[in-house]
């Protein structure tokens, strides 16, 4: 029988091509212990960390996306799936961040006001760690006292905002108007990111950039900082 055979799934018996869907359809279930199981034998076979983030959970997590918005998937389900992709992002953090690289500056970054996905920022955090940079996760619904009360507190260089809802992200205007009528827009890089943002929505709201993904947003942040640099140290 079907469920007979699911439940005598060993996943170490799968080859790669067959694991790695395996680990979507668990994510898809929203089965932790499984999700936790697949991506440590992935490591085991030498797969990288951030291979191992991007071909299976986050691929899973597209599945999961399409599913939501066609109405396949509801809410409690889709939550299982996150919990199952961040049992999968509890074992790659200390890995992805293990580069032992100098720090390359300090980022505050939260999810805006209103929203509360927070696995994005989460990768975001892990794959700027990851590249040297100090980062401080304001968590979610954040509201722009507490960006500006952090960012200087910390004395951070990058502002890092994340928003999922087309109807949050107008709050990063918000609170980039706000740094500029305090007058401290200039003393800050402001990186934005998020599944509805674009380019020109980045521009629009007067932030440095938009990043697509935590990989452009590292590249982004390491281009940025460098340039700060290079202006501070040309006077
Ligand atoms: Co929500 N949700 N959700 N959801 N959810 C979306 C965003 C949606 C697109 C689903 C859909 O309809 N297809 C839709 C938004 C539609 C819209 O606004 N146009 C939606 C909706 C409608 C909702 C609710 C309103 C549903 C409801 O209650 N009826 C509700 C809103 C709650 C709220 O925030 N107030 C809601 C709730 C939830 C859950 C709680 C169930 C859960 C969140 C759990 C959690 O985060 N802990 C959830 C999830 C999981 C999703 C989807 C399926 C997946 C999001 C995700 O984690 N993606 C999502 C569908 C989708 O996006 N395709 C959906 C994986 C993640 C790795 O990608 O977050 O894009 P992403 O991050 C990327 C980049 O965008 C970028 O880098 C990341 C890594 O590469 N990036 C940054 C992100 N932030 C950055 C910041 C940076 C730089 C780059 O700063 C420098």
């Amino acid at each position: 029988m079907a469920d007979d055979d699911e439940d005598d799934l060993i996943l170490s018996d799968l080859s790669d091509e067959e694991l790695v869907p395996q680990i979507g359809d668990d994510l898809y279930d929203g089965l932790k212990d499984e999700v936790a199981e697949g991506v440590n034998i992935l490591l085991e076979r030498g797969w990288a960390p951030y291979r191992v983030l991007t071909e299976a959970l986050v691929a899973g997590m597209t599945v999961v996306g399409h599913d939501f918005r066609d109405g396949i998937l509801f809410v409690p389900e889709v939550l299982l799936a996150a919990n199952a992709m961040k049992a999968g992002m509890a074992i790659l953090k200390p890995l992805l961040a293990e580069t032992g690289a100098p720090k390359m500056g300090k980022m505050v970054i939260g999810t805006v006001k209103g929203d509360i996905h927070d696995i994005g920022k989460n990768l975001v955090s892990m794959m700027m760690e990851g590249a040297g940079f100090e980062v401080v996760d304001l968590g979610i619904n954040t509201d722009v006292d507490a960006y500006l009360e952090a960012i200087a507190r910390e004395e951070a260089d990058i502002l890092g905002m994340s928003a999922l809802l087309t109807t949050t992200m107008p709050y990063m205007k918000t609170v980039i108007d706000t740094m500029t009528d305090r007058g401290i827009r200039e003393d800050y890089i402001v990186l934005v990111g998020g599944a509805p943002l674009n380019e020109e929505f980045g521009k629009s709201i007067g932030a440095d950039a938009y990043c697509r993904d935590a990989a452009v947003a590292v590249e982004t942040a390491k281009e940025w900082v460098a340039r700060r640099h290079n202006q501070i140290a040309a006077g």
